[in-house]
């Protein structure tokens, strides 16, 4: 791994922010891109900016990148070691760090690709559902990512609202893209320019379809008879279709520049967005400290100011601590499946049909009619029977292969995608694949025209005791079919990234989770890519992709109707209304389960999966002051002139505690509770106070306290009486650890009244003795 950024920053790091323990040193991911392109992070701090920068300019007038002044106060620059040194070390400057390049969190590979339309499909029947207004929202979602196709017809503007007369955004003319292509939909579009390239499209026209497959499933109109040829047919619509929508170009086809994210954030603010939607971030293999993360800072700023940002978790899972995205300001989104499933089963020659799942544009017909070999039995003289069975380049015997279907194993840290696999199979000679995986079963591959299929273990060993035991094996592969109800679901995304944040067990992420596998929506209109458009087929208007880049714009729709049903609420109200709402059982009326079966647990999930209109009457939220995440920053290690930096208009006599420490993070008045308990130390109490939003001015509730076996878990009081005067009321929970146990338990906290559930979950960590 190369350390690209010079000794003296890292030094500055350590010096200033006095939290070495979380920032490890620069995985190629985040190494600076820009060349020399260094952020200079200035907090609130506007008077600074122009004097620093002046005398920046004075030596090097083409030094500047970006200049941060309506949000927070900063800019990106290129910078010579010296420079880095010096800034490093104003009293003006809260840090220095290298241009990160960001990654879009659309499945991590092309070994899962793409599917779905309506968000509202697992809304459950609540006391008193409200009807959502069908007209009168005037909720902007700001979208940052790789741009949009606005001639979309999700991005049709008929029955639209007209554009709030708050919005003081711009439609940017560039390459391709003039203002004329907004509209009472797309209110905005700005681009940032790419540093490294001048021939990438300088305009806010999507390149790639990520940004314009977010934007329509966050807020696209109803369009009917949507699929992707053929597949999961319906109306395909976003979140919030009422909303408006205004992207802000920042990523480019190697990624997205920190500079440009901070750039975007500081327009977006300034525009007068009511949300912001992220569907891309660090990997989870770093893990930048709060102040050298270009999202962590700009959402920060943004809450600050009301505006609520949701960013997708990350697709390194399912290992622990793979989540990123991880402030407590931002809503943190996993991925779920949905309850339609593409499925192209194998027919074995004695008529058992084996289920498997995949996009094929195959023609193999329905008749089981060509032999089946395994790799293994087609091995290549010089290959090992492991690298057969599992049909690595060069360990396949062409000869043996003609005209038949192979079967290659794929374990999950499989030296070879499922693409070089199929490639191998379809140079050799071979007619089909069918792949045997475990975790990618419900999250469909698009395998172009070459017939494939991926099946379980478990149904592999039907297909090799059917070989095993048959002289001339025969099989096909069928066509891709859309299963309309499939149960169970929703289930986690095996991709989806899992808690606990790395550094930071007192706060538990992901917050909540949403659809995000085989999601069908809106596409660039010129996509010629084969992972796309088979060959000799015409693009398609939807395509369907998975990731939690897909999650996070079905959330951010449905924060967006809550801010639209709620307007005064603030970011952390709206994010309590959907974490205490969530649903934590699957169409099976059973538990929802994560990739291998088991339950899943608030580390997978948060709360739970989103529920599509709870969140806008959740009868009590745990409202936070946005000062209170100062608060968090002195538990999480900053002192207080480095708080003062970040936050200009602190309230008076604002100091950090001084026994501050990460414990006391677990007293934020966070929605969901995380404690880590040493069992030496005893029984833990966190405090919480929830506000009555209901119209209703007198009602009591009561708890009720879901907990595991072996913990212990008092709340005091265990009734809320509120009345027209004590709309505010707090409480407290003590968790007493069992001793000599070590691990996490989960359980929940639910007040209820006889119309709401108020459901708080809870992790308690212990480190055991
Ligand atoms: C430019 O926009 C038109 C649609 O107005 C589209 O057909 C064309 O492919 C676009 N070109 C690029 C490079 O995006
Ligand atoms: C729906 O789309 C298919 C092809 O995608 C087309 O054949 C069919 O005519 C369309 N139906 C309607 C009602 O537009
Ligand atoms: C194949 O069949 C033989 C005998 O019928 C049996 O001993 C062997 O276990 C079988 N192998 C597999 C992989 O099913
Ligand atoms: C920290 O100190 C404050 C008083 O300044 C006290 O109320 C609080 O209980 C202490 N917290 C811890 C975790 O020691
Ligand atoms: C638990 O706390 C005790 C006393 O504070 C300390 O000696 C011990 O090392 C701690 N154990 C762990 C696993 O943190
Ligand atoms: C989506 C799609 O085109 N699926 C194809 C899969 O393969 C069969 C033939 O085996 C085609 O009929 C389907 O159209």
């Amino acid at each position: 791994m190369s350390l690209k950024i010079s000794l003296s920053s890292l030094l500055f790091f350590y010096f200033v922010f006095f939290i070495s323990s979380h920032y490890k040193e620069t995985d190629a991911s985040m190494a600076s891109k820009n060349g020399n392109v260094y952020i200079v992070y200035m907090g609130d701090n506007k008077n600074n900016n122009d004097m620093l920068l002046n005398s920046l300019l004075r030596r090097n007038k083409n030094a500047l990148v970006y200049r941060y002044k309506n949000g927070f106060s900063g800019f990106a620059a290129r910078l010579t070691d010296l420079e880095v040194r010096q800034l490093s070390e104003h009293p003006g400057v809260v840090s220095v760090f290298p241009d990160p390049m960001l990654q879009l969190h659309t499945t991590r590979s092309w070994d899962f690709l793409q599917y779905e339309t309506s968000v509202l499909i697992y809304s459950q029947p609540r006391f008193n559902a409200p009807l959502l207004a069908s007209k009168g929202s005037d909720t902007i979602i700001g979208i940052l990512d790789t741009g949009i196709w606005p001639e979309s017809e999700s991005f049709r503007d008929t029955g639209m609202d007209l554009i709030p007369s708050r919005w003081k955004g711009k439609c940017m003319d560039g390459e391709n893209f003039t203002s004329s292509d907004c509209n009472k939909k797309l209110i905005g579009a700005r681009y940032y320019k790419d540093e490294d390239s001048d021939t990438k499209i300088q305009s806010a026209r999507d390149q790639i379809g990520h940004g314009t497959h977010v934007a329509s499933t966050a807020a696209g109109v109803s369009v009917e008879n949507a699929s992707y040829y053929g597949l999961a047919n319906g109306a395909a619509r976003g979140g919030s279709p009422t909303s408006h929508i205004a992207m802000y170009r920042v990523c480019f086809s190697d990624g997205c520049p920190g500079s440009a994210i901070l750039a975007a954030f500081d327009d977006a603010i300034a525009d007068g967005v009511d949300l912001l939607s992220l569907s891309l971030g660090a990997s989870s293999a770093f893990t930048p400290d709060f102040s050298t993360d270009p999202i962590a800072i700009g959402a920060f700023h943004a809450v600050q100011k009301g505006i609520t940002v949701l960013c997708s978790a990350g697709n390194d899972g399912p290992s622990p601590q793979s989540v990123v995205n991880v402030a407590p300001w931002i809503i943190t989104i996993a991925a779920t499946t949905i309850d339609r499933d593409l499925q192209s089963d194998v027919v074995l020659g004695n008529n058992k049909v084996i289920k498997g799942e995949s996009i094929n544009f195959s023609e193999l017909g329905n008749s089981p009619k060509y032999p089946l070999i395994s790799g293994v039995a087609a091995k290549t003289k010089s290959a090992t029977e492991d690298e057969a069975r599992n049909c690595y380049p060069d360990s396949i015997d062409a000869e043996k292969i003609k005209g038949k279907i192979v079967l290659c194993q794929h374990p999950d840290k499989s030296r070879y995608s499922m693409r070089a696999k199929l490639t191998v199979v379809k140079n050799g000679g071979g007619v089909g694949i069918i792949i045997i995986n475990d975790k990618t079963r419900l999250v469909a591959s698009n395998s172009g025209t070459f017939p494939m299929t991926v099946i379980t273990t478990e149904d592999s060993a039907e297909i090799l005791a059917y070989m095993n035991a048959t002289e001339n094996s025969v099989a096909t592969i069928l066509a891709t079919k859309t299963v309309p109800t499939f149960k169970p679901a929703p289930t986690l995304a095996y991709f989806s990234a899992r808690g606990p944040s790395a550094g930071l067990n007192n706060l538990l992420k992901p917050d909540i989770a949403a659809p995000g596998v085989n999601i069908l929506a809106a596409w660039i209109a010129n996509d010629k890519s084969g992972e796309t458009t088979p060959e000799g087929k015409e693009p398609p208007e939807f395509n369907l992709l998975s990731g939690t880049s897909m999650a996070c714009p079905h959330a951010a729709g449905i924060a967006a109707n809550i801010k639209s049903q709620n307007p005064t609420w603030s970011p952390a109200a709206i994010r309590s209304s959907m974490i205490t709402t969530a649903i934590q059982t699957n169409n099976l009326k059973q538990p929802i389960t994560t990739q291998t079966g088991e339950d899943a647990t608030p580390y997978d999930f948060g709360a739970g999966e989103v529920s599509p209109t709870g969140g806008i009457q959740p009868g009590l939220v745990y409202d936070i002051d946005p000062t209170d995440y100062l608060q968090f920053l002195c538990y999480y290690g900053y002192d207080t002139s480095t708080i003062k930096l970040i936050a200009a208009q602190l309230p008076s006599g604002f100091s950090c505690p001084k026994n501050s420490s990460a414990d006391m993070i677990s007293n934020i008045n966070y929605p969901s509770i995380a404690v880590s308990i040493n069992a030496t130390t005893g029984p833990v109490t966190v405090k919480r106070t929830v506000t009555n939003v209901d119209n209703d001015e007198a009602t009591i509730y009561t708890v009720l306290i879901d907990k595991p076996a072996g913990l212990e878990v008092n709340v005091s009081p265990n009734q809320l009486k509120f009345t027209a005067d004590a709309n505010k009321l707090s409480y407290e929970v003590t968790f007493s650890p069992p001793s000599s146990v070590k691990g996490n338990m989960f359980g929940a906290v639910t007040w209820t009244n006889n119309k709401y559930k108020v459901r708080s979950p809870f992790v308690v960590s212990l480190n055991g003795v």
